[in-house]
């Protein structure tokens, strides 16, 4: 699977390869002022993507990272297989890492960290009587979602915060301007810095730069979707996950038989208005209905293909096949010039809300070694 794989980000897809200009150059100019900011942190909580806990990280900041009280918040854990994930917070442990996987929209699980960051820090600096917290991360990853969480928190605490909207911590020794922050714990008073900073995300490789495009810290512009989604059709037949669909959603599948043609043909309004308001059912159901007509087209493509995977051409072939199959699954119509772009976008809708599944797109590493 693994040798598979990393042939995959070496595709270049015929439709849409060619070279990527992965960032804006003012992105890495971000990433160098948060540099200074974070000598002033006693703790940085690095948010990172549970879907890519080695792609979602900034390779260059790592040293300085690595060298302060850090912990790592694997977020949206909801979308990650959590029969990974264990082995992801076992190889942490290995390299002497804190980390802790949560749900940046779940308060109890924000909590859990707070939890984590206060024990870290008290057990160490007792005598400070401030201690401030960053928050830190690729975009995209869900900073912002935990800020609002651990304000939530933080004005439960301490309510006199509420009235002032922002507690002001400072000033702080050789900073000018005051740095505004929630403060979540007393003696020591810990301030999380209300203001995260977005890092950028190191790309060696192609295909770290596709499983950043494909859980969304890479604008889809930079790649296009349709490449996007080339590439999660190729993850998904190398690691045969649409073969497990049929078990998971016998019930379901064998409710619906696959039609080969539509009988209607779609027109564009027709299709604009289902995407708004689906008639007769309500959007779940509507939804659940394309979930499953995908999971029947990629069941069958699969049981049906007769090549060979670990062939860069046959896997090709195949994937052109499923955009084919999944333009009816999906019900978009033959005749638009743009069908493909938007079969690319309906199905990375359907992964990023998790509809496909959980997943974890990075290997845990063997080495012992974070990176
Ligand atoms: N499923 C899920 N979605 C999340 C979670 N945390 C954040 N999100 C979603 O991820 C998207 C990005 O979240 P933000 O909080 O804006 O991320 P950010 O890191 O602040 O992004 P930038 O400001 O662009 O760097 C939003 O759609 C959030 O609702 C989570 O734990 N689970
Ligand atoms: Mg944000």
């Amino acid at each position: 699977m693994g040798r598979g794989l990393k042939r995959i980000g070496e595709m270049g897809f015929s439709a849409g390869g060619g070279a990527i200009n992965w960032f804006p150059g003012h992105m890495a100019a971000a990433t160098r002022h948060i540099r200074n900011r974070l000598k002033l942190a006693d703790l940085v909580v690095e948010v990172r993507d549970s879907r890519i806990p080695l792609s979602s990280a900034n390779g260059d900041l790592q040293p300085q990272l690595s060298g302060k009280r850090r912990v790592i918040a694997l977020n949206k854990k909801d979308l990650a297989n959590a029969n990974i994930m264990h082995k992801w917070v076992s190889y942490f442990e290995t390299c002497k890492q804190d980390c802790i996987p949560i749900n940046a929209h779940s308060k109890s699980s924000v909590k859990k960290l707070l939890d984590l960051v206060e024990l870290k820090l008290k057990e160490v600096i007792a005598k400070e009587p401030t201690l401030l917290v960053m928050v830190v991360g690729v975009p995209n990853v869900g900073k912002s979602a935990l800020i609002n969480s651990i304000h939530q928190i933080a004005s439960a605490r301490f309510p006199v915060q509420e009235k002032k909207k922002r507690a002001t911590v400072g000033p702080l020794p050789g900073v000018t301007q005051d740095i505004a922050g929630f403060k979540i714990a007393h003696r020591p008073s810990i301030y999380v810095l209300d203001t995260p900073g977005v890092l950028v995300p190191s790309i060696p490789d192609v295909e770290t730069g596709l499983k950043l495009a494909l859980s969304g810290s890479v604008k889809d512009s930079v790649v296009g979707e349709e490449r996007i989604a080339q590439y999660l059709l190729a993850v998904l037949n190398v690691r045969g996950t649409p073969l497990n669909w049929k078990h998971w959603n016998k019930r379901k599948m064998d409710g619906i038989q696959y039609e080969t043609e539509d009988k209607h043909e779609y027109g564009l309004d027709d299709l604009r208005a289902k995407t708004r308001k689906p008639p007769d059912v309500s959007d779940v159901l509507y939804v659940e209905d394309l979930v499953t007509r995908v999971q029947i087209a990629l069941h069958k493509s699969l049981t049906e293909f007769k090549g060979n995977m670990e062939d860069e051409n046959d896997l090709e072939n195949l994937i052109e096949q499923q955009f084919e199959m999944l333009q009816r699954a999906l019900k978009i119509p033959h005749e638009r010039s743009e069908a493909r772009i938007m079969v690319a976008k309906k199905f990375l809708m359907l992964f990023r809300t998790g509809k496909l599944g959980r997943f974890i797109l990075d290997d845990v590493p063997e080495t012992n070694s974070v990176s």
